[in-house]
């Protein structure tokens, strides 16, 4: 396919139009995504997330300079889970990038609701695949807390950085439970405002509570006052510590086979039910095919169908007379 060449010599019309097929959810799209997941894994994914107005794309922009400055390309991917507009004023609104917009090392894209949840997480995880395979070493994904849908959302970021700001109230209280989960980086961004130390030490003090082994990673709480480019170079370090962490404790490998297990179990799931799913590891065929898509020799979803076709295959032939 002529799309896939350009998409993997970088070119950012191929790209664009590969992101619009996969959004529409053209029947072009899961060849597309075959055809590119050779292709991928190289990327670094950094998850940006929190409630709304708490500062989630001046921090991104922050990033993308700090990353740019080193050379790096960076793709931004904006997901907004509870609005259904699309490229519209509001979305639009909330990525407005204050520098980067004309760096052709930069490429943005907002992707929206239409209709429900899973179809926008599909497209997220999607999105990023085609920015990785288009040679994009960091990919940010920017998602506005709406409880459930931004930690589904960020399962495609290896590195999840979680903003809160002073004066939230009891909203902290509603985020402590559910988002401090996935939060391997806290931030206190608008530090320029009072009560910055104060919600610090409150976070310091509910990590400490929920800490796990000594081993595991310690989630750093860090100072940010975004406008001003304040503490976002110790955020991308803390970034990277975080990344190494994940290496040498063989977490990110662990981390990459769990979620490619599920992501066919899934597809399994959804083409032929349960009994597929049942059979497949039952007959040693699920290991086979797993081990190829993590070899990256064959997608997700091929390895899905495959599975599938071989399930039904088996089925057709017991019922034979
Ligand atoms: N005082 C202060 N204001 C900030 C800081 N960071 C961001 N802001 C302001 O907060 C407002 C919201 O910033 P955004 O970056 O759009 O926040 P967001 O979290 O992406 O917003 P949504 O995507 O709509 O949820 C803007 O007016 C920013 O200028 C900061 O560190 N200090
Ligand atoms: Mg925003």
């Amino acid at each position: 396919m002529d799309l896939v060449d350009r998409l993997l010599d970088g070119d950012r019309r191929a790209l664009a139009r590969a992101i619009t097929l996969t959004e529409n959810e053209d029947p072009l799209a899961g060849d597309l995504a075959a055809a590119v997941f050779p292709h991928t894994g190289r990327a670094r994914t950094l998850g940006v997330t929190g409630p709304p107005g708490v500062g989630k794309s001046t921090v991104v922009d922050g990033l993308v300079h700090l990353e740019r400055a080193t050379g790096r390309r960076v793709g931004v991917v904006a997901v907004d889970p509870t609005s259904p507009f699309s490229g519209g004023a509001i979305l639009g609104d909330r990525i407005r990038m204050r520098r980067g917009a004309s760096d052709p090392g930069v490429f943005i894209r907002s992707l929206a609701t239409r209709g429900h949840l899973g179809g926008l997480s599909w497209h997220t995880g999607s999105v990023v695949r085609l920015l990785d395979a288009a040679g994009f070493d960091t990919i940010l994904i920017e998602t506005v807390g709406a409880g459930q849908a931004e930690v589904e959302i960020m399962r495609y970021a290896v590195t999840t950085i979680v903003i809160l700001v002073p004066g939230l109230g009891d909203e902290v209280q509603a985020i402590k439970a559910g988002i401090l989960e996935i939060a391997d980086i806290l931030v206190v961004n608008k530090a320029d405002r009072e009560g910055a130390d104060g919600l610090v030490r409150e976070l310091e003090a509910t990590l400490e509570l929920g800490a796990g082994s000594a081993a595991s990673w310690k989630p750093p709480v860090l100072k940010t006052v975004a406008t001003a480019d304040r503490g976002l170079d110790a955020v991308l370090a803390a970034a990277h510590d975080h990344y190494l962490y994940l290496e040498s404790s063989g977490s990110l490998q662990a981390r990459l086979e769990r979620e490619l297990n599920a992501e066919v179990r899934g597809l399994v799931r959804d083409l032929a039910g349960r009994a597929a799913l049942d059979w497949a590891r039952s007959a040693g065929a699920w290991d086979s095919a797993l081990s190829e898509v993590l070899a990256r020799r064959t997608d997700p979803r091929s390895a899905a169908a495959g599975l599938v076709t071989r399930f039904l295959g088996r089925v057709q032939r017991k019922s034979r007379p």
